[in-house]
């Protein structure tokens, strides 16, 4: 979409700036994308904003024009692959805030399920809100879960699903806990594109989490909750 060669980054206004970064993420042009979200930070602009108003925002489109079948899997791999290279960037940015430990999380991507940018994103910022974040990735069995939850002693699970298929897999996990009895253990808190309020209600979660920000305003109003509580 874009042909970068004749591009001055410091020429281009903010919102020019960020509108380039878009149309390199769909290009899947990862080393372009650094040397964006590098001149970004050089002007101040927050690493938030950067990955929002840049890189999700870049992300969205290729979500469109991949349901649209204008785009295929190998190119939305090449976007993905730049979109983490910028994340890689903003990462210690996100996470070095200092904040104090509010509590251990466990957070993966669900069984049959590979879409892990998302939840990256979360973890980022749980860790920036100051979570000790174990991100087990993606695939992840009921079984995984549970050893993760075990071995970190976990205060929280997260769960994330990008499909239509695989969100229905939450409540497996969500039962089994009942099941054992330690569903009252763990805060669960569920999110990807697919799923609702009204599901994370049916399958007994404790809230949705719409996009990462939302995801660490839950966290923290469950834990204070809990402190609260107990
Ligand atoms: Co896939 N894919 N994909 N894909 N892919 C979607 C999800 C899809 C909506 C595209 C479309 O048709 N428009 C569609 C699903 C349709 C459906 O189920 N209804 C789809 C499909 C069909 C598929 C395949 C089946 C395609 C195929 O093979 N024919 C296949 C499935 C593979 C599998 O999982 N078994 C597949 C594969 C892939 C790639 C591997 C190519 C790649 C993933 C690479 C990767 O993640 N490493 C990919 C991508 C990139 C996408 C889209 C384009 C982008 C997803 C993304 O990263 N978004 C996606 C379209 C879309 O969602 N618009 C699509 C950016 C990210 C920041 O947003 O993940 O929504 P998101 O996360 C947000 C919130 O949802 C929330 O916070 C995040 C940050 O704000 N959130 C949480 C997410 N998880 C949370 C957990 C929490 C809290 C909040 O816990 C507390």
């Amino acid at each position: 979409m874009s042909d970068n060669d004749d591009i001055i980054l410091r020429d281009l206004n903010n919102d020019e700036l960020f509108e380039l970064m878009q149309d390199d993420l769909y290009d899947g042009y990862a080393d372009e994308i650094v040397e964006e979200v590098q001149e970004a930070l050089s002007r101040g602009i927050t690493p938030y904003d950067i990955l929002t108003q840049g890189l999700v925002a870049g992300m969205d489109i290729v979500g469109e024009d991949f349901r649209d079948g204008v785009l295929f899997v190998p190119e939305v791999l090449m976007a993905a692959k730049a979109m983490k290279a910028g994340m890689n960037m903003l990462r210690p940015l996100l996470v070095e805030t200092g904040a104090p430990r509010l509590g251990a999380a466990v957070i993966g991507t669900v069984k049959g399920d590979i879409h892990d940018i998302g939840q990256n994103l979360v973890s980022m910022m749980w860790e920036g809100a100051g979570l000790e974040v174990h991100n087990i990735g993606i695939n992840n069995s009921v079984e995984a879960y549970l050893e993760a939850i075990e071995k970190y002693n976990a205060d929280v699970l997260g769960m994330s699903a990008l499909l239509t298929t695989t969100m229905p897999y939450m409540k497996v996990v969500i039962d089994t806990l009942k099941e054992m009895g330690k569903r009252d253990d763990v805060i669960v808190l569920v999110g990807g594109a697919p799923l609702s309020a009204a599901f994370a209600e049916e399958i007994e979660a404790d809230a949705y989490c719409e996009d990462a920000s939302e995801a660490v305003v839950r966290v923290k109003e469950f834990l204070r909750l809990r402190k609260g509580a107990g």
